[in-house]
């Protein structure tokens, strides 16, 4: 792959064919209500496509070709070194096509056309060839019962399984869903965030070409109210995975109480504390790692380290060096290879992080450095990246999540202090600690009360280690082995001898 320009991007997007329409019984079918969401270039705020608007009778049609698919067992009773073997192609496919892949993503939710190319696409390709490797190593267990007895506990696909998925990292948070569900032999219904259905309608299309049968994995877009609420609430959807704000996830959980009691896991918002202490031996990597925790894709990370929770002594020096980094990192281009920092998803999510800047100034946090939106000239909806200093962690820009390039730093006098900070909060995602006293390490890891803790280090992850939330961030883990469990049940079969 040759090094590629601005221009050279920007030719390809114009060249790029996008897919249009809802992905049902393996093609793209419009709405049946023929409407469309508009999908807009974060970079300049213009129309790059409208794509279906699914509402309920698409997500009705999508859930009786995907039931019809999985009865016939197409797929459910495939011979799982076969399932592998499509789901290995499937991953190929997603490599083979990287760089068309990552123009849609950035051309659909803003991020650096580096970060896509280099980061979400290799690494939902990753996932799904992880889950492929599973697929042949899922056994049952035979229970120890009486001796008149053989009882198998055996491990089945739930049905249908409905991902609904938000639009920070799309394909990726696509594939952490689809990867275990399809490897535990489900049908899957995908709907993306209505911002960003580009790169999941070009995935299911890989996974058919991969030999994924037609039915198997289906695309609605659509709005949440509409295609997010009829799938929760529908009769025949056996689960629901969703990534997304606390608030809509607790919907969620309303829609299986009104419906059928559907099995639901969240992996929900986060307000994730990184505390460096006054024993931290390397401040200059902890500066790296907190800069890079609030900033990567502009803040719009569920597991964001979005509150510095930093003990008097190093808070100046501290300070000083994330400044350092926030103030090297320009929002530019995203379709531009050099650009690290790319804009927010879209005006409604720039003009509610700079509701919570102004909010926090007039709370009397002090912006040390950012706090603005720039480059307004070219209709993209770019904000600086911001610290703010002298935050209470009562305050709302401590309490609510930004989802921006936005820090609040919280000084403490020690680690008792920085602890009870960490865990003031509904929620629990992630939370790291920088000390080099393994035994203030070890507390922290164990009273954190978070789903990820990281020691010095942050936002360190693999496909073998489980991800998700404690308190309001949610339940149910994406990643790894465990995710599979969200998408089988078990069946005790007893055998009289
Ligand atoms: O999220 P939503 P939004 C947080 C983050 C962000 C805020 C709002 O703080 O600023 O949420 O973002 C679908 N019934 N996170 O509004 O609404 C929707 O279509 C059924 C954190 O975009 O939760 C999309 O597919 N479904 C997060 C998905 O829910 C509904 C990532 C997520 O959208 C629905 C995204 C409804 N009534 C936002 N309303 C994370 N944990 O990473 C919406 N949806």
């Amino acid at each position: 792959m040759t090094q590629q320009s601005t221009q050279d991007w920007k030719s390809r997007a114009e060249q790029l064919s996008i897919r249009k329409g809802a992905f049902i019984g393996g093609a793209f079918v419009s709405a049946l209500s023929g409407k469309v969401l508009p999908c807009l270039f974060p970079g300049t705020g213009t129309l790059v496509a409208e794509v279906a608007a699914c509402d309920a009778e698409d997500v009705d049609r999508a859930v009786r070709v995907a039931r019809a698919a999985f009865d016939s067992g197409v797929w459910s009773r495939m011979a799982p070194a076969d399932r592998k073997r499509i789901m290995l192609r499937f991953s190929e496919l997603l490599l083979q096509n990287r760089e068309e892949l990552a123009l849609l993503e950035t051309l659909n939710v803003g991020k650096p056309i580096t970060n896509a190319l280099n980061g979400d696409i290799p690494s939902a390709a990753n996932c799904i060839a992880f889950y492929a490797e599973a697929v042949d190593k899922i056994y049952g267990e035979v229970a120890p019962t009486a001796a008149d007895l053989t009882t198998l506990v055996m491990r089945e696909p739930l049905g249908v399984v409905a991902a609904v998925v938000p639009w920070n990292y799309p394909l990726s948070m696509t594939a952490w869903k689809v990867g275990p569900a399809l490897a535990a032999g489900n049908s899957v219904i995908v709907k993306p965030a209505e911002q960003s259905p580009f790169t999941a309608l070009r995935m299911a299309e890989l996974a058919t070409e991969a030999g994924v049968p037609a039915g198997v994995l289906n695309v609605l877009p659509g709005y949440g109210e509409t295609a997010g609420q009829a799938l929760g609430l529908h009769m025949d959807v056996d689960c629901v995975t969703f990534t997304g704000s606390t608030e809509v996830g607790k919907l969620f959980l309303q829609y299986a109480g009104r419906s059928n009691a559907k099995r639901v896991s969240l992996e929900l918002g986060g307000k994730s504390p990184q505390i460096v202490l006054d024993d931290c031996d390397d401040l200059d990597a902890a500066a790296r790692a907190v800069a890079a925790g609030i900033f990567t894709n502009a803040g719009q990370v569920c597991n964001a380290g979005s509150r510095l929770i930093v003990q008097e002594g190093v808070r100046e020096a501290l300070l000083e060096k994330v400044m350092g980094h926030a103030q090297v990192l320009t929002p530019a281009d995203p379709l531009d290879p050099a650009t690290r920092l790319g804009p927010l998803v879209s005006e409604e999510q720039m003009t509610r992080v700079l509701g919570y800047i102004e909010g926090a100034r007039r709370d009397g946090a002090r912006v040390v450095t950012g706090g603005r939106r720039v480059l307004a000239e070219s209709g993209g909806w770019f904000v600086e990246p911001t610290v703010f200093d002298r935050v209470d962690n009562a305050m709302a820009i401590a309490q609510e999540e930004v989802f921006g390039p936005v820090l609040a730093s919280i000084a403490v006098s020690g680690f008792d202090e920085a602890l009870a900070v960490a865990n003031d909060t509904v929620y629990g995602l992630a939370a790291s600690i920088w000390t080099k006293d393994v035994r203030k390490a070890h507390r922290a890891a164990k009273e954190i009360r978070a789903g990820v803790v990281w020691v010095n280090c942050f936002d360190r992850g693999t496909m073998s280690v489980p991800f998700g939330g404690f308190k309001q961030s949610g339940f149910g883990r994406d990643k790894s082995l465990h995710a599979i469990e969200k998408y089988m049940d078990w069946k005790a079969v007893w055998f009289a001898t």
